[in-house]
This record gives C-alpha cells, sequence and structure tokens, in this order.
C-alpha cells in the first residue's frame, strides 16, 4: 500500500531547441504540467503532454489543471493504493481528460515500481533493455530545406525518420528525401490534415516505400480510415483518434489501420497503454510508441512502456537534447549507436528531477495535502 501525503502540480514552460510545425501549428515552446506525489519514502513523478492550445487534443494545460486539482488529486490523495488499476478504479466514472489521468497514474506507478524495488519496466512487463527510437521532422519551407534537415537527424545516428505532412507539403516534400536516401526508414505524420476527397494525393504516397501514414484523415474518425486503408498500399497507422480499449477494437475491427501509434497520456495512462498493446498483439498490429515532446520524466515513463514485446516499430522517443537545451530530469537520455535509447533499469521511474533546473521553468505550482 502507498499512501501519498501531499502532492504538488508544476506547470513548466520549456524552450524548445528549434521550432516544431506541424499540420496543425508552429511550437517553440513545450508547456506541460508535471504531477508530483510525496511519500515519506521520496516522491513520484508524472508528466501531463497536453499542450497551452486545443490543438492536437482538447485537452489544455488549463483544463488539465482544472482536472487534476478538482478530481484526480483528491481522488489519490484519499486513501492508500496498492496498484495503478485501483487507482483507475477511482476515476472510473469521469469522462475523458486522458492527459490528466494518465500524469497522475504514472506518478502513482512510477512509486510503487520503487516500492517493488523494480524498475518501472519491470513493474508494467517490459523486456527489452533498449528501444528502437526515430526522429519526428517538423514541416520546413522547401524539400531542399528537410533533405538538410534530414541529413543532420542522420549524422547523429537516427535511423528512423518521420516526416510531418500537410496538403501542398506533401508529396514533392516526401519524394526528395526519399530520392536522397532511397534505403532510409521513413513514415509521415499528416495530423489529421486530409480528407478522404484527397485519396488520389495520397496514393501518390505508395511510391515511397513508407512504414506507415499517420492519421490522415480526422482526428476522430475511424470509419473513413477504413475506406482509405482499402485504397493504399502503405498501412495506415492511427494516433489521434485511439482514446480507449474500445476504439482500438473498433479499428481493428473494421481494418481502419494496419498499426498503432500508442501514447501514454492520449489513451489515460500506462496501464490503458498496455491493454492496447495486448490487444494489437493478440491480433498480430504492431505498435509503436508516439511522443509528445516530454521532458524526460514523461521519456522515462515512454521507455519503460516501449520495452513490452509488441512495440515492434521504432518510437517517437529522441534523445533529450533533440528536444531541450536543459532538461529538468537526470540523467537525460542519449542515442545508442544502433539508433536505440537504453531503457531507465533503476527503481521507479530511473530518472531524478533536478529541483534548480524545475524551478527554473516554473511558471506556477500548487500543493495539496491529504486529509
Ligand atoms: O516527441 O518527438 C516527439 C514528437 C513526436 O511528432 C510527434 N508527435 O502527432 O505524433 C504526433 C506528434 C504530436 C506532437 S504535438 C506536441
Ligand atoms: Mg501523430
Amino acid at each position: 500500500m502507498i499512501k501519498i501525503e501531499q502532492a504538488a502540480l508544476h506547470l513548466i514552460a520549456m524552450p524548445l531547441v528549434s521550432p516544431f510545425e506541424t499540420s496543425f501549428g508552429r511550437q517553440t515552446v513545450r508547456q506541460a504540467i508535471l504531477v508530483e506525489l510525496r511519500t515519506p519514502s521520496g516522491s513520484g513523478w508524472g508528466e501531463c503532454v497536453a499542450g497551452d492550445a486545443p490543438a492536437y487534443s482538447y485537452e489544455t494545460t488549463d483544463t488539465a489543471w482544472s482536472v487534476l486539482s478538482q478530481y484526480l488529486v483528491p481522488a489519490v490523495l484519499a486513501q492508500p493504493f496498492d496498484s495503478p488499476p485501483a487507482l483507475h478504479e477511482r476515476w472510473a466514472w469521469m469522462r475523458g481528460h486522458n492527459m490528466a489521468r494518465a500524469a497522475v497514474e504514472q506518478a502513482a506507478a512510477a512509486l510503487l515500481a520503487a516500492d517493488a524495488d523494480q524498475s518501472l519496466a519491470t513493474f508494467l512487463g517490459g523486456e527489452r533493455t533498449s528501444v528502437p527510437v526515430g526522429v519526428s521532422v517538423g514541416i520546413q519551407a522547401t524539400p531542399e530545406a528537410l533533405v538538410d534537415t534530414v541529413a543532420g537527424y542522420l549524422a547523429q545516428g537516427y535511423g528512423r525518420i518521420k516526416l510531418k505532412i500537410k496538403p501542398g507539403k506533401d508529396i514533392a516534400f516526401v519524394e526528395a528525401v526519399r530520392r536522397a536516401y532511397p534505403a532510409v526508414l521513413l513514415q509521415v505524420d499528416a495530423n489529421s490534415a486530409y480528407t478522404l476527397a484527397d485519396s488520389e494525393r495520397l496514393r501518390q504516397l505508395d511510391d515511397f516505400n513508407l512504414l506507415l501514414i499517420e492519421q490522415p484523415l480526422d482526428h476522430d474518425d475511424i470509419y473513413e480510415h477504413s475506406l482509405l486503408q482499402r485504397q493504399l498500399r502503405t498501412p495506415i497507422c492511427l494516433d489521434e483518434s485511439i482514446h480507449t480499449l474500445l476504439h482500438a477494437r473498433a479499428a481493428l475491427a473494421l481494418s481502419a489501420c494496419r498499426i498503432i501509434n500508442i501514447k501514454v497520456g492520449r489513451v489515460g495512462g500506462l496501464i490503458p497503454a498496455r491493454q492496447i498493446h495486448d490487444l494489437c498483439q493478440a491480433h498480430g498490429v504492431p505498435v509503436w510508441c508516439g511522443g509528445m515532446l516530454e521532458t524526460g520524466v514523461g521519456r522515462a515513463a515512454n521507455l519503460a512502456l516501449a520495452s513490452l514485446p509488441n512495440f515492434r516499430l521504432p518510437g517517437d522517443i529522441s534523445a533529450s537534447s533533440r528536444y531541450y537545451t536543459a532538461d529538468i530530469a537526470e540523467p537525460t537520455f542519449s542515442l545508442n549507436p544502433d539508433s536505440t535509447i537504453s531503457v531507465p533499469t533503476a527503481p521507479g521511474l530511473g530518472v531524478i528531477v533536478n529541483r534548480e533546473a524545475l524551478l527554473r521553468v516554473t511558471l506556477h505550482s500548487a500543493t495539496f495535502f491529504a486529509a
């Protein structure tokens, strides 16, 4: 049993090393909320990946702050718990707000793993000691600029490249990268920028030997992706539209995708993430770990999750230096020569939050006490 005596929320703003542009906008600073659960033997940390604006998801740092402070933090402070599912039961009545839930669950799982003297990866049943990873490359002004940016990442050792695309910034851009690097593992992510009326254009992507095309259609859609998948040779991978095990089941039943991107925040925690992983594994459908520009806290949890066996494609889990010059957790993550990142092995989350570094990026924090 773990009893939480205090909880703290920290709203942070981290400047990105370079702007990140997707079909829905350009980002230069990453806001996030860190959830800290305090016990006499130490703190457990979780990261809420909601952004400052409701672009990728309806959740924002404001909605998450509200739901965390009014419902989730009081639920975790109310009584001791012995497992993440016991916590999920306490907020099962709640609709949505998966990113807020996931942050508390992650912090609790880190504490439970530490209490059992296990790494978070082992606690979850993970097997791998290192995880294959790639880099997600934002939209660039010209195909030439994109090829240059990709060249830089390949030189750093990344073995898989994901290109962000949108209408007008797609075929010529992907073609240029494919021509420059005929053998590189390549995939694209449209973040819902197309409709079924663009099928002809999307079919042109079949020429570039892509691993997958991620979320081409509406963020809420499963059915139309099933219509599109029939017209494409390239596997569709769903991201935005899979929030629950039921969504994953529907997507598989409809053959709306052949691959699923799993993000801990989007699906409401590590345990729901593992359930989707297990479902896909039973159906022979590979999954991979998505990224939300996490700090070291979220990155450590992603690596633990991605050590599960059906994470069979490289994750969007790049080295810390790809995102931030000064991360708030230590040690930071670096790329191994084989385009993998090592899974933390220390008990619990496996990283330690540097309080001074945290304070430098904190906009606001609040502390909550058990009754
Ligand atoms: O963490 O390396 C990363 C970013 C990966 O492209 C990435 N994420 O749709 O998959 C996605 C996007 C969402 C980013 S919104 C912050
Ligand atoms: Mg995506």
